[in-house]
């Protein structure tokens, strides 16, 4: 099993990186459960609240930005498939940006430290999944603050927490479909203050499903992992979500 997990591991390097030569961002899904993505075609900030008081800021539909399509003169959020480079200028906004490929050297992609400003913005990452079969899959994600996702075409996932979230990893787990060849994925992502950024992974549907039936099914088990991410949550209390 480890060796058909590290060829297919080693698969998805080899494709990402002829693939990033050619200016796209493309992992490959056989059905296991990937590394994080650390690969990304970026683009942002955008204003999301310019107006809103940081320092009594919900998450709410003052959020104009997580609302607002950035993206409709290159297809729209929807259907865009941006090339590295591609370009949006605003022109009512006064504000011109360039998509760009992003390598992290972490699993969280540090938002925070990639756009300025990096407050009362919102931000894009898109990247395409080549599935070898049409198949489920689960979609592992964890953003701060909120987030939407598109798949082809479709907003498959959005999640704007009033008060903002830590950026954890496997926060959200949204069941999806693949197609059988490229699939494209658009990630929108708010912020109002403090921390910013994005994780994500792709996680084998069978498996995951019965590992959330399992932790459902057991409850000591359940509270054990609610204790142990009580103790996190008390060691990391300092930043600002
Ligand atoms: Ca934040």
């Amino acid at each position: 099993m480890k060796k058909i997990v590290s060829i297919t591991f080693l698969l998805s390097l080899i494709i990402l990186t002829m693939c990033s030569q050619s200016q796209k961002i493309i992992y490959q899904f056989n059905g296991e459960d990937t590394p994080y993505f650390r690969d990304w075609l970026l683009c942002g900030p955008f204003p999301n609240c310019p107006d809103c008081d940081p320092m009594d800021y919900k998450h709410d539909e003052r959020c104009k930005g997580f609302y607002t399509d950035y993206l409709e003169s290159i297809g729209g959020e929807q259907d865009v498939l941006p090339q590295n480079t591609t370009e949006i200028n605003l022109l009512d906004l006064g504000i011109k940006r360039s998509w760009f490929h992003y390598h992290s050297e972490t699993d969280k992609i540090p938002f925070n430290s990639i756009f300025e400003p990096n407050d009362m913005v919102v931000a894009y990452a898109f990247c395409q999944v080549n599935s070898n079969n049409q198949q489920k899959a689960i979609l592992s994600l964890g953003s701060n603050d909120g987030i939407k996702v598109f798949l082809n075409g479709e907003k498959i996932h959005e999640n704007h927490p009033l008060d903002g979230r830590w950026l954890q990893k496997d926060n959200d787990y949204v069941p999806i479909n693949l197609k059988e060849g490229v699939n494209n994925f658009l990630f929108k992502v708010d912020e109002g203050t403090g921390d910013f950024g994005l994780v994500v992974r792709l996680l084998n549907y069978d498996s995951t499903k019965t590992a959330i039936r399992n932790n459902l099914e057991n409850p000591s088990a359940l509270k054990c992992r609610q204790r142990l991410r009580q103790r996190r949550k008390e060691k990391k209390n300092i930043l600002n979500p």
